[in-house]
């Protein structure tokens, strides 16, 4: 198949899905064309079979806000037609599921079914704002097909669009040949000494996803035995998180490495990952994390309890309780063989149910019922 696919290019989960996508779906022999304003951070161009479309913004003085959603549309239009694409697939519902809806009616009536991908703030925060409520309803009623990376971001989609179309879930992957244990542990050497524990936080540092309570469990479980904190990623609560590590003098425990293409290389170097977040749809941080063999200690709001079992493979903690959470990552750290029983049962879940081969296989079945459909 011919396949466009749009995302966001930045630092972001729903990014990091679809530039895998992608890349799978080109190993596996399709052609894949990326159609977005940059070039997708984990993207390669490592086969011939990729390949990337910018989209161009006219600036023009009498736009403050140059019209993004129609340049992508125009881009998709002219792609699909010179490049002859079977179908787009957008990634995050605003405003690439609209530019898609756009770019379908422009080539009509040259057949282009559009998927749209929901995963999460475009749904909870962004598309449940009521200035865009409608016109996202509009799209994601529009789309040929729609997919959901969780149960519970298909159940709050459902109710709050009050979507009488059929939305399926197919959960986010990870790639196992990539994802994996670290064969010998000599970086880890670089953030901790033998004695010391490492914990890890990783994601792009927006509110939702708690930074400040990340410093705050690493607190506590530093004052219980010798630990030291990596923090990958960067966003708009670094300045406080760095401002807290400061007053709590924790400036020689905490180490921040800002933005990271090769997260893979670093994850699997850790005892334990955080992520406190108030909402995750999905939780992609975590699912990497297990497949390095890394148990986590996540919030349990939203989608992550469909990814790790209370218990087994992490512990789910209630958002803002910071207490349990430490405790939770005291009771993985302290007791003896914990940390490996739970890794080992995180990489065994991860391959079990999200590893790439069987969830790309359903992203495939997908395209295909919907060109098959009239
Ligand atoms: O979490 C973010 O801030 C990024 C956001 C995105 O769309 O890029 O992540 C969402 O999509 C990820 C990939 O599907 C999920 O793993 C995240 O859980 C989800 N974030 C939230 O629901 C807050």
């Amino acid at each position: 198949m011919r396949i466009g696919i749009t995302c966001y290019p930045t630092y972001g989960g729903s990014g990091v899905v679809a530039t895998e996508l992608g890349l799978e779906l080109a190993a596996r022999g399709h052609e894949i064309h990326f159609i977005s304003y940059a070039v997708p951070v984990r993207m390669s161009a490592a086969s011939e079979r990729i390949h990337f479309h910018e989209v161009e913004m006219l600036d023009y003085p009498l736009f403050d806000h140059p019209p993004y959603t129609l340049a992508l549309a125009t881009k998709m239009r002219n792609v699909a037609a010179n490049e002859s694409l079977d179908l787009l697939h957008v990634h995050y519902a605003i405003p690439h599921s609209v530019s898609a809806y756009l770019a379908r009616a422009m080539l009509a009536p040259r057949r282009l079914p559009f998927v749209t991908t929901l995963h999460g703030t475009d749904i909870t925060l962004v598309g449940a704002d009521r200035s865009f409520l409608p016109i996202t309803r509009f799209s994601i009623e529009e789309s040929d097909a729609v997919t959901a990376i969780s149960r519970y971001l298909r159940e709050v989609t459902l109710q709050e669009f009050d979507l009488k179309r059929p939305v399926e879930v197919i959960p986010n992957f990870v790639n196992f040949d990539v994802f994996q244990p670290p064969e010998d542990h000599e970086r880890r050497g670089e953030f901790a000494a033998p004695h010391e524990k490492l914990l890890v936080h990783l994601s792009n540092f927006r509110p939702v996803k708690r930074v400040p309570d990340v410093i705050e469990i690493f607190d506590i479980v530093r004052k219980e035995i010798p630990a030291k904190l990596l923090l990958i990623g960067d966003g708009p609560e670094r300045t406080v998180a760095e401002w807290m590590v400061h007053e709590k003098g924790l400036v020689r425990d905490v180490v921040f490495m800002g933005k990271q293409n090769q997260v893979q290389n670093l994850l699997g170097l850790a005892d334990v990952l955080l992520l406190p977040s108030d909402l995750e749809s999905f939780g992609l941080a975590a699912l990497e994390a297990m497949a390095c063999g890394v148990p986590c200690v996540c919030s349990r709001e939203g989608g992550v309890g469909e990814v790790i079992t209370d218990g087994v493979e992490g512990y789910l903690v209630p958002p803002r309780d910071v207490r349990t959470m430490a405790e939770r990552t005291l009771k993985i750290l302290a007791e003896p063989g914990r940390r490996e029983a739970m890794g080992k049962a995180a990489r065994d879940r991860a391959s079990r149910e999200f590893c790439a081969p069987k969830i790309i296989a359903r992203y495939e079945k997908l395209y295909e019922s919907v060109l098959n459909s009239q």
